[in-house]
């Protein structure tokens, strides 16, 4: 079983365009965060791997992990740490005969069920959410709320990563709950100082300090 990071932040350069996405994994790993997800739904394979091949450079440097959202092929192209897998992306149980054992491999999930799957096909963790409303994801599907994700946390024996909705204020709930880490886009990349709003989700965690 693969350590799975607790804050993972993914990189969005469409709801915002103050910063790129290696500045973003940047200011993101200046604040705390252990995880960074290059999620880019557009755009030229070239290009997403030229980004990769950055974003490695950076996670590296930090002893952070890359995960590449959706597409195990430029996950593969820039040996990044790993991949994630929603349910209508490739599928996991073959990604980890292509990846080998040393991966991350995480599993998006909106129920139980899903997530039991993803489990079995030998996922390392599983997304679940949205567990609030979002407007970042268009098909993010039912808000799912707390208690199912709790019942999914206990349900499994993999870590759970809540997605959705995740914010300074909701955090200390969320890990309350059972999660094992929270996944985010505009809790930090729609900010301001991205940097800052990394670590006061740590400290909502309560993993990181109080301000002095
Ligand atoms: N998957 C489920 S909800 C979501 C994804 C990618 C969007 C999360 O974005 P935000 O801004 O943290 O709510
Ligand atoms: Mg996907």
């Amino acid at each position: 079983m693969n350590d799975v990071g607790r804050l993972h932040v993914l990189t969005d350069t469409v709801l915002q365009t103050r910063f790129s996405a290696v500045e973003l994994a940047r200011l993101a790993i200046r604040g705390g965060a252990d995880v960074i997800q290059l999620r880019q739904k557009d755009g030229a394979t070239n290009q997403m791997i030229d980004t990769a091949r950055q974003l490695k450079a950076v996670c590296a440097g930090a002893g952070v992990d890359l995960i590449i959202n959706d597409r195990l092929d430029v996950a593969m192209a820039v040996d990044a740490d790993g991949v994630h897998l929603g349910q209508d992306d490739f599928p996991i149980n073959k990604a980890r005969r292509m990846l080998g054992p040393g991966k991350v491999i995480g599993g998006s999930a909106d129920s139980l069920e899903e997530a039991l799957q993803c489990q079995a096909d030998g996922a390392d963790y599983v997304g679940f959410g949205p567990v609030f409303p979002t407007t970042s994801k268009d098909d993010a599907g039912p808000v799912a709320g707390l208690e199912a994700l709790a019942r999914v946390a206990a349900g499994l024996r993999i870590p759970v990563v809540a997605i959705g909705g995740v914010n300074a204020g909701n955090a200390a709930q969320i890990m309350a709950a059972g999660a094992h880490g929270l996944a985010v886009i505009s809790a930090v990349c729609c900010q301001l100082d991205p940097e800052a709003a990394t670590t006061a989700l740590l400290r909502a965690m309560g993993l990181a300090a109080a301000p002095a």
